[in-house]
């Protein structure tokens, strides 16, 4: 929980195996590769629910594995892991550079906006439209248990965005005068589903009652291949001291604290990606033929 985002997340991991293949000693092909799958393993599977620290080993290793069936050497490998790294970091970055510019023109003079959490994509796309001279005012949950929404109040009010926080069970006593909810992702499966910090489903719903629209802001490096082959997205439980501090006071009492939960497209109106606004029916097209997963691929790191 250092890092927070699940694109910053991702980006930690380029920068973690660049520096596994900066500093390896490795002395052929073969021992270069089975040191980086030991950092991919332990970098890919550190967040269980952020498909994007997958995502981020996948994209580096499809480079290297293509590069070394060509019969490439050590150095050349070694090379290519770095640049792929950095290259991966700089994508990852202009992707919210650009989910900014595009979920902006969505947004209008006089637009009032919930959002859940601290998201880097949709801080992107409103500070985006707020720099476009555009006036409108944002409500932040404060996202119990570990109020991330505060995060991003913060940061809004720092550009100059007028903000309000809110508590979490707020959103449907506001939901009526909300123009839009917009909110970022950890994962999106291949049906659209949205996978995103806990609350997020209930707020989606009431968004839908009062007729709404839901906007995720997410990279195309949130889609989990895993899901086209029936994979479930696992939903990372944290410790009960997040929501109870003094446990002692509670005890025989079971204290659950799931992280993420899990929209239905359905309850989504689009999802604005680095490569435009897609339906979120259109995810299995960014998994297949953006990225050209397939169907139970072996991971890089087994
Ligand atoms: P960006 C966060 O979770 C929130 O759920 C947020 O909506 C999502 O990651 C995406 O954030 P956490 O990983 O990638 O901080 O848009 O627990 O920054």
């Amino acid at each position: 929980m250092e890092i927070r985002g699940a694109g910053p997340i991702a980006r930690a991991v380029a920068q973690g195996i660049k520096i596994e293949a900066e500093t390896s000693a490795a002395t052929s092909t073969d021992s270069f590769m089975e040191h980086l799958k030991e950092a991919a393993r332990t970098l890919a599977t550190a967040r269980p629910t952020a498909v994007s620290a997958p995502n981020a080993v996948r994209f580096l290793y499809k480079r290297l594995t293509s590069q070394m069936k060509e019969g490439k050497e050590l150095p050349e490998l070694k090379e290519l892991a770095i640049r792929s790294s950095q290259e991966f970091i700089e994508f990852s970055e202009e992707a919210t550079k650009k989910i900014g510019e595009i979920g902006a023109n969505r947004l209008r003079d006089g637009d009032l906006i919930m959002t859940h959490c601290h998201s880097s994509n949709v801080l992107s796309v409103l500070t985006t439209a707020h720099n476009q001279g555009k006036h409108f005012e944002v409500y932040c949950t404060e996202t119990r248990p570990r109020l991330q929404g505060l995060i991003m109040a913060k940061k809004l009010r720092d550009v100059g965005v007028s903000t309000t926080i809110i508590v979490d069970c707020a959103a449907r006593y506001f939901m009526e005068e909300f123009n839009h909810v917009i909110i970022g992702a950890d994962a999106i499966a291949a049906n659209g589903a949205v996978v995103n910090k806990i609350g997020t489903s209930e707020i989606a719903l009431v968004a839908r009652e009062a007729r709404v629209r839901t906007m995720v802001a997410a990279e195309t490096y949130k889609f989990h291949p895993g899901t086209m082959g029936g994979e479930l997205i696992e939903i990372e439980e944290r410790s009960p001291r997040e929501v109870i501090h003094d446990t002692k006071e509670f005890s025989q009492i079971n204290i659950r604290n799931p992280a993420f939960d899990i929209t239905p497209p359905e309850y989504i109106d689009v999802i604005v990606t680095e490569m435009g606004i897609i339906p979120p029916q259109a995810a299995i097209l960014i998994l297949t033929e953006q990225y050209g997963w397939k169907i139970s691929e072996k991971e890089p790191w087994e």
